[in-house]
């Protein structure tokens, strides 16, 4: 007997250590309910379980079993080796900080081989050479591999445990691979040819809402741009990039892990972070005066998605006009979204508050007006979550755009000139 641990790959298709567990014999799929994970909003427990349940089901509809234990990772998956007498233990890599630390301590703790085999991406994140620019981390894609098939059938065994049932305050989208699958073709079918010039809308109807799915692994990446890839076209392209877009983030945070804490261009650690809490509150709960920020936290909140416009102006909203503290408003933000994910969150971050990442550059600026009036010209996504705005125009805002802006690009400026090499030699 051998066992599968799934973490962030809640799938039977395109799951390379599922198939190789099989090759060695009978197995069980295994899931651990982990504290240190769970640790957040009750929206996003329950979309992590709700997809557990689903994978229960594809386990059992293929005669299978999956184990659900709940409690620390380096006990129980020892636990659940010990009591089926499991020769080794089979699981996808992990690149994030935490999944590397967990992982090593189970290996550790197991009497048994704990074997890591790479998760499908369509760029391996844990490229030996450190990419900080997307550009040329994306030109090492050499196209998709073919997806691995789902096994048919799956040895029988004994279940264990319960998969608990947490209340979401948001209507949750439909769990499990299939759901994903359908949300897949009805993407490629209705909207890939027209997502170059649609993605940036900011009710999100020009992209594919798959993100949640692809946040647990609960659709594959390969599968997905294979699809898109194979009806061709610009928008197949594009969207593909952003799936690449996603691969950098797990490079990046791979490669610099302290991006979780700090500014990439660490020179921007020292802005005047403003602790001020009625300030955040007023970010957070979509009370700024600006009604960009304030439709797109209150969708937030309400729903738990959010286009990446919407995400990108929100974002820097915080960083470069309020100031407030980046890693307390990333993690709050992440906690809020179905499709939260540490690696893609701090990306997204740091690169909408010019933080480093990427090649975006300091003295750009969103102007929440314009970018209101260009993305939704008639106003309809406004209308949804602001009604009370006429317009994009702030309305009693708690920064002057304009004084804040200035602000802004006084400060880092002077922080990125103070410690720049100086041009020529000081003389002696
Ligand atoms: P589509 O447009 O259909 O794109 C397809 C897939 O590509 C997405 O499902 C997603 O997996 C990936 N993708 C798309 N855009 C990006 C991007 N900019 N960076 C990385 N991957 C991308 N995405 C998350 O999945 N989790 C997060 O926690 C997250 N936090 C973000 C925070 C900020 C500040 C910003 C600016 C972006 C963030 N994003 C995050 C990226 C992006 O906004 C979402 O992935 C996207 O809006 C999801 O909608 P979709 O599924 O319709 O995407
Ligand atoms: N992975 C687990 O193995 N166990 C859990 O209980 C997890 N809960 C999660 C909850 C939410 C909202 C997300 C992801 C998980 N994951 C869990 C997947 C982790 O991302 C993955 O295990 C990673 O390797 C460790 I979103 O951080």
């Amino acid at each position: 007997m051998n066992l599968v641990w799934h973490r962030a790959d809640l799938r039977l298709a395109d799951h390379p250590a599922l198939l190789e567990t099989l090759k060695a014999g009978p197995a069980v799929g295994l899931v651990v309910l982990d504290p240190n994970n769970l640790r957040t909003s009750p929206r996003r427990q329950a979309w992590f379980l709700e997809n557990v349940r689903a994978l229960r089901e594809a386990y059992r509809a293929r005669g299978g079993a999956l184990w659900v234990l709940e409690g620390l990772p380096w006990e129980k998956v020892p636990e659940a080796a010990r009591r089926l007498r499991a020769k080794a233990v089979y699981a996808l890599r992990s690149y994030t900080p935490y999944g590397r630390y967990r992982d090593l301590r189970v290996k550790e703790a197991l009497p048994v081989p704990l074997h890591l085999l790479p998760a499908p991406h369509l760029i391996p994140p844990d490229l030996p050479r450190a990419y900080r620019v997307y550009t040329p981390f994306a030109r090492r894609f050499q196209g998709v591999e073919a997806p691995l098939p789902a096994p048919e059938a799956l040895p029988r065994e004994e279940e264990e445990g319960e998969v608990p049932r947490v209340l979401s305050d948001v209507p949750l989208p439909e769990p499990g691979e299939e759901a994903a699958r359908g949300r897949l073709r009805a993407f490629l079918e209705a909207k890939l040819a027209r997502y170059a010039e649609e993605r940036d809308r900011l009710d999100g109807e020009g992209g594919s809402r798959l993100s949640p799915y692809f946040a647990l692994g609960v659709l594959s990446p390969r599968e997905a741009a294979l699809r898109a890839l194979g009806q061709g076209g610009e928008g197949a392209r594009k969207w593909v990039s952003e799936l690449l877009w996603r691969d950098f983030s797990y490079h990046l945070l791979y490669h610099f892990p302290h991006m979780a804490e700090k500014p990439m261009d660490g020179r921007l650690e020292a802005l005047p972070w403003q602790e001020d809490e009625a300030l955040f509150q007023a970010w957070y709960r979509g009370k700024t005066g600006v009604p960009l920020v304030d439709a797109a936290m209150r969708e937030l909140h309400a729903t738990g998605l959010l286009s990446n416009r919407a995400r990108m102006v929100a974002a820097q909203f915080a960083v470069k006009y309020l100031l407030l503290p980046w890693k307390r408003c990333e993690e709050a933000f992440r906690h809020l979204l179905l499709d939260g994910d540490r690696a893609v969150n701090l990306q997204g971050w740091q690169w909408a508050g010019g933080l480093g990442v990427d090649a975006a550059p300091y003295f750009r600026l969103f102007n929440p007006v314009l970018q209101g009036e260009r993305h939704d010209p008639e106003r309809r996504w406004l209308r949804r979550w602001a009604p009370e705005y006429p317009s994009y125009a702030p309305k009693d805002p708690v920064v002057g755009l304009e004084a804040a802006r200035r602000r802004y690009l006084s400060l880092a400026e002077g922080l990125l000139r103070e410690k720049d090499p100086p041009a020529t030699p000081p003389s002696p």
